[in-house]
């Protein structure tokens, strides 16, 4: 009972939170409000009301896309949403919940298996994919039923062309695929790029750095991705098993290329990462030039083909 009105106080907290937030109307009463999930009715599926709270505070910090919301056999319903509502060039997180059709409820085990997205090229009349996450996990220990995966686009949406989404889910026995729905994937501000491909032999790689505008001034553990492009091309590209080391080189183009010290190159992590030091001294414009190596340590890609010395190989981010 106790429990139940600890609840109670947290919800009342909560919306005194959503209605100063916007507080135009004083008519809302917060019974009229309803937060999905929040009426705790014993349903083993789902999430507790604190489960509920935690995940509604998180939906909050990211934007839906509406064009992915999906229901399933008439039963379940699947959220998705990203950080800004759409998608753009390069590495994008992407978030899945999941509720109950007919309590709202969310539900705390399900699963994305894949993500698939394809574009079609209309002038050339092909399709290909792009990188994506190996899977789609649970978010953290607190949020179970956030599901996190990514995407990185090596391409926006233009007059070349244009992208669909699919998924693969399994919800409390319901399996299956969605239908590839249209999406619109931005391009980047100028002075950005955050996906950079490279061959070796026959093999194309793709690096994606991960969410490069959470990078500060000064030193930035700086994450990336290395995908291997799938044949049949419409396959989407998995990480690569390949080991590599990324040497990076940073730089600001705009200001006689100087560069800045304690940089630390990316290697690879037990969860299929490469994480490394980049230190940004200052705001502005910054190249940064990479050189990979094979584990062998052979260079395989980058180096200072640039007539300014500077590998031509470089992510660029404006901080
Ligand atoms: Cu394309």
């Amino acid at each position: 009972m106790s429990i139940r009105k600890y609840f109670g106080i947290g919800v009342a907290v909560l919306f005194g939170v959503v209605l100063s937030s916007c507080n135009s109307n004083d008519d809302l009463g917060s019974q009229d409000i309803e937060i999905p999930g929040v009426t705790f009715d014993g349903d083993i599926d789902c999430c507790s009301a604190e489960e509920a709270l935690q995940i509604y505070r998180f939906i909050q910090t990211v934007k839906i896309i509406p064009e992915l919301s999906v229901t399933i056999d008439d039963k379940y319903n699947v959220y998705a949403y990203t950080k800004s509502g759409s998608f753009h060039n390069g590495y994008n997180d992407i978030y899945f919940v999941a509720t109950k059709k007919k309590n709202g409820n969310y539900i705390k085990n399900f699963d994305i298996t894949a993500l698939k997205p394809v574009m079609l090229m209309v002038k050339m009349n092909m399709k290909h994919s792009t990188p994506v996450s190996a899977g789609v996990s649970s978010f953290n220990g607190n949020y179970l039923a956030v599901k996190r995966g990514w995407i990185s686009f090596v391409m926006n949406t233009s007059d070349a062309g244009s992208w669909t989404l699919a998924f693969d889910y399994s919800i409390l026995g319901s399996k299956g695929t969605t239908s590839e729905t249209d999406i619109t994937v931005d391009a980047l501000p100028a002075g950005q790029a955050w996906i950079k491909s490279f061959k070796v032999g026959d093999d194309t790689y793709y690096l994606s750095l991960v969410n490069p505008l959470d990078s500060k001034t000064g030193k930035n553990t700086v994450t990336a991705y290395v995908s291997k492009k799938s044949t049949p091309a419409t396959t989407p590209y998995s990480l690569a098993q390949e080991q590599f080391e990324i040497e990076i080189d940073p730089r600001m183009p705009d200001m006689g290329n100087h560069t800045s010290p304690d940089n630390v190159a990316l290697t690879l992590q037990s969860d299929g990462s490469y994480q490394g030091t980049l230190n940004l001294t200052m705001t502005g414009r910054w190249r940064i030039h990479l050189t990979v190596k094979d584990a062998q340590g052979k260079v395989v890609a980058g180096g200072d083909e640039l007539s300014d010395g500077y590998s031509s190989l470089y992510w660029e981010i404006s901080i």
